[in-house]
Order: structure tokens, then C-alpha cells, then sequence
């Protein structure tokens, strides 16, 4: 793909939950850095240190910033340090999740704790709601939030239990948030990629079953890739989707579209 390297030119974009290559925010990323973007990362822990220094070196990036979501000390210090590097950050990608292993396996009325879904709850949904408060004075006029989240908030999904209760948590707030931020020039969307082999999805099981069915019975009949995403992302980023705001945007081939399908 030929990238037009104007499309975010020159917006300061922070991207959050980059852990590896495989990251949907590793594709996020190298599609804005090609658009014209600059970036600025956070990770989870000094265990993804080396590999986001060296992403971001390699795709653009202004600074690097340790940031447990689930301490709000580490948010402020995300965004003053963004702050102080940028004044105004003009796009903010949100691509975290997390559930303990023990709540996405199995039926949900034997999998489901208190903890557990506190846990999940706040990682994937909360997560991005103290993100965009923190953030939100800071961010210009003319800006765009952009979040991840999957069909299984829509549709009962096996196995993925409390993650679905989070995303449908997360994407009322992408609604919400959009409401009241749209008066200040800021968007908030979300997109709901189909299933796509990642550190976090290769650890699930049936997750390889659950793509070949998504492959073939699916309008597109394949799979989409994180580079689609991606694509899309520079969209909802850039200037070109002005008009749209508290949208979840399906990139998954048009799998959602359809009640049910012959095998
Ligand atoms: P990934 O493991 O590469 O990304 C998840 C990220 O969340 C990691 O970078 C991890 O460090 C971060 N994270 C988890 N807990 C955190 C915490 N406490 N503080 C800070 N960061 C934390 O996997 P991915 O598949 O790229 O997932 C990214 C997003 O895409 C998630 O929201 C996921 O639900 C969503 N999504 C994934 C798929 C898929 O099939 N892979 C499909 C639809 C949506
Ligand atoms: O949101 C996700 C996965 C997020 C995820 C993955 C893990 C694996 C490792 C959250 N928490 C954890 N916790 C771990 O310990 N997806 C959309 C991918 C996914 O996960 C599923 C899916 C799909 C699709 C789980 C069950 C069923 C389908």
C-alpha cells in the first residue's frame, strides 16, 4: 500500500498498549508514522521497554513512557509528560485489554468472580475513560480518540465472558465521552477489528478454529489483518472523518453484518 504521507501530517498522537510486533498498535503506528504522524508511546512495564525504544526509534516516536493503566499516578505522568514534549496532543489510540486467563475460558456462570471482573473492568474499560479525563484539557481543537474493542460486547461470544461485559462498557463510553468532548473539537470512536493472531489471542483457546470460521463465513470470506486496521485508524485520526463521532467502526469483513451463514 502507498501511504499518503499528509494525511496525519504533523499530529502528535499517543499511542498506548503497544507490547510487541504482532500489537494492533504496532500496525496503528507504522501506518501513522507513513501518514506523517508524530508519536509517542506507552508500555505497560519495563518488560516491553527495549522493544518500544527501538519501535520508536524506528516509526517516528518523540518519547517512550512507562504507564500501568490501572494506577492513576501513572496516567497523570503519561499525559504531563506528553505535555511537556508537545503543549497539545492532537490523537490519542487506546488499544488495551486484559482479563485474568481463569475469566475468558469456560461458561461464564462457573468463571466469573468478583475480582475478575473488577480486574477486567478496570484494565479495558476504565482504563480509557481516566485516559481521556486526564488527557482531554490538553488536546487541541481539532482532535481524535480512537479505542479497540470486539463483537463480543454486541453478541454472546464463547469463552470471552467478561471481556464482552468490558468492551460493551467501553463502547458506551466511547458514546458518552463523544457527547460531551464533540463541543471541545475532540472525536471519540471506536473500532471493532475481527480476530487477528496476536501475543494476547495466541494464548486463547480455539482461537484458530474461531479464525478459520471467521475467514470463510464472512462477506469478505478471509480474515482482515492488522494493517487494516490500521488504515483505518489513520482515518478516524486524521482530518478526513471530520464529520463522525461516538461510532463504533466494524473493520472485520463484514462478519458483523450477517445473522448467520452457511459453512
Ligand atoms: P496486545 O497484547 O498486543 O495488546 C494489549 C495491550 O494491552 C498490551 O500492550 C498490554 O501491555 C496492554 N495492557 C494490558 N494491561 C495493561 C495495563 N494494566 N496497563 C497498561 N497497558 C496494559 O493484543 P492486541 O490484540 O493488539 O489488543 C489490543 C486491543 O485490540 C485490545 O483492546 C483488544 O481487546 C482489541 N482487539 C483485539 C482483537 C484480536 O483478535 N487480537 C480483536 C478485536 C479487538
Ligand atoms: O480482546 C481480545 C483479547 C483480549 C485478552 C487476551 C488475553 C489473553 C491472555 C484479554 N485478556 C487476556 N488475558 C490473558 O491472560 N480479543 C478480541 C481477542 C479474543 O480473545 C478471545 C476471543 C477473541 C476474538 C477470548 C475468547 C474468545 C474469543
Amino acid at each position: 500500500m502507498d501511504y499518503n504521507s499528509i494525511m496525519v501530517e504533523g499530529k502528535k498522537i499517543l499511542v498506548v498498549g503497544l507490547a510487541n510486533k504482532y500489537s494492533i498498535a504496532a500496525a496503528i503506528s507504522s501506518v501513522l508514522h507513513k501518514s506523517g504522524a508524530t508519536l509517542g508511546f506507552s508500555y505497560q512495564n519495563e518488560r516491553f521497554e527495549k522493544f518500544i525504544n527501538e519501535f520508536s526509534n524506528a516509526n517516528g516516536g518523540d518519547f517512550t513512557q512507562v504507564c500501568d493503566l490501572a494506577s492513576d499516578a501513572d496516567i497523570k505522568k503519561l499525559i504531563s509528560t506528553a505535555v511537556s514534549k508537545w503543549g497539545k496532543i492532537d490523537g490519542i489510540v487506546h488499544s488495551v485489554g486484559f482479563a485474568p486467563a481463569d475469566q475468558i475460558s469456560g461458561n461464564i456462570e462457573e468463571a466469573i468472580t468478583r475480582e475478575g471482573f473488577q480486574i477486567t473492568h478496570d484494565v479495558s474499560s476504565y482504563s480509557f475513560s481516566g485516559l481521556v479525563k486526564e488527557a482531554y484539557p490538553h488536546m487541541s481543537e481539532n482532535s481524535s480518540v480512537i479505542t479497540l474493542t470486539y463483537i463480543g460486547s454486541q453478541e454472546a461470544t464463547p469463552n470471552y465472558n467478561v471481556m464482552g461485559m468490558a468492551k460493551a462498557s467501553l463502547e458506551a463510553s466511547v458514546r458518552y465521552f463523544a457527547a460531551t468532548l464533540g463541543a471541545k473539537g475532540i472525536r471519540v470512536n471506536s473500532i471493532s477489528a475481527g480476530p487477528i493472531k496476536t501475543l494476547a489471542a495466541s494464548g486463547i483457546k480455539g482461537f484458530k478454529s474461531m479464525l478459520n470460521k471467521h475467514g470463510t463465513n464472512t462477506p469478505l470470506a478471509r480474515n482482515i489483518t492488522s494493517e487494516e486496521v490500521g488504515n483505518t485508524a489513520a482515518f478516524l485520526l486524521s482530518d478526513m472523518s471530520s464529520g463522525i463521532t461516538g461510532q463504533t467502526i466494524y473493520v472485520d469483513g463484514g462478519y458483523n453484518i450477517q445473522a448467520t451463514s452457511f459453512d
